[in-house]
């Protein structure tokens, strides 16, 4: 790790909430809630069969906003890290939950949308949501219906912030992939364009993944993100 830690990059993936109750990606085997990617989470799956895209989102997004479904440990670390790091810090996260934020993070990027966000299809204005919507839910800029789709980036789809993404990978001296397998681009070709521009990456999960980092700590994210940060501080 360089002499001067300046600035860190942490990018996190579903893993990092698997311990708060929401299922990974991987987990489902291609398959969520037991419906098929494409028929869920790609704009044709939406153009096919919106009523069911709309009750898969809504119903993730009743489940993140249950009693049972809270940050757990790796996001409360986090946050903590980022308000006593004196360098630059920024958290890129390919989850759509809130957990980061709940659990007190600022410089957060969510590449792949948020739950608690829907889109007008005329305007592009984003609106928070907390209930169900669908196809009859009036928009609240055009005031009819017919207009709205969940803000999350679908496969095929542009992931947001990419410009600021590049511009802090290609200026971190270090940086970490929490809870993600690696299997989805182009997050995971973060750690290579970091790790050209110099950078000392990390990867923390339950297992190693196929990716060549220079450390691999291996565990549940509750207990080694943490301590990873921890001794991180120390040594910035
Ligand atoms: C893009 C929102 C161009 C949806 C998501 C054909 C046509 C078009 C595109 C493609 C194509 N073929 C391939 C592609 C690219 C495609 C892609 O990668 N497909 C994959 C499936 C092959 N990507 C795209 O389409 C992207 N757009 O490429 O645009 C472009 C090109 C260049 C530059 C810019 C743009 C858009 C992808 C976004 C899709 N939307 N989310 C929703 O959530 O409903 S992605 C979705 O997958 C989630 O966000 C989730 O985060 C992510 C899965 O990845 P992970 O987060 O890593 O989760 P996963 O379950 O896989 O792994 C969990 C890991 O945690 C595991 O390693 C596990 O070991 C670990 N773990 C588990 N428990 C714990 C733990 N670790 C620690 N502690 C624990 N307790």
């Amino acid at each position: 790790m360089s002499a001067r830690t300046e600035s860190i990059v942490v990018l996190t993936g579903a893993g990092i909430s698997a311990e708060s109750g929401i299922k990974t990606f991987r987990a489902a085997d291609g398959l969520w809630e037991n419906h098929p990617i494409d028929d869920v989470a790609t704009p044709e799956g939406f153009e096919r069969n919106p009523q069911l895209v709309y009750e898969f989102y809504n119903q993730r997004r009743q489940q993140l906003l249950s009693e049972q479904v809270r940050p757990n440990a790796a996001h409360s670390y986090l946050a903590k890290f980022e308000h006593e790091f004196p360098g630059n810090f920024l958290l890129i996260t390919q989850n759509v939950d809130n957990l980061h934020e709940r659990a007190g993070s600022e410089n957060l990027v969510h590449m792949h949308g948020e739950l608690l966000k829907m889109r007008c299809l005329n305007s592009q204005l984003i609106f928070d949501i907390a209930e169900d919507f669908n196809f009859d839910t009036n928009c609240r800029c055009c005031h009819s219906p017919g207009n709205l789709r969940p803000h999350i980036v679908w496969f095929g789809e542009m992931p947001l912030q990419m410009n600021k993404i590049n511009q802090a990978l290609e200026s971190c001296d270090v940086f970490v992939a929490i809870g993600t397998s690696g299997n989805v681009h182009p997050a995971s070709d973060f750690y290579q364009t970091a790790k050209i521009h110099r950078a000392h990456t990390a990867e923390l999960n339950l297992e190693r993944t196929g990716s060549r980092f220079d450390e691999h700590i291996i565990g549940n994210a509750s207990e080694v993100v943490p301590k990873y940060l921890e001794n991180l501080l120390q040594v910035c």
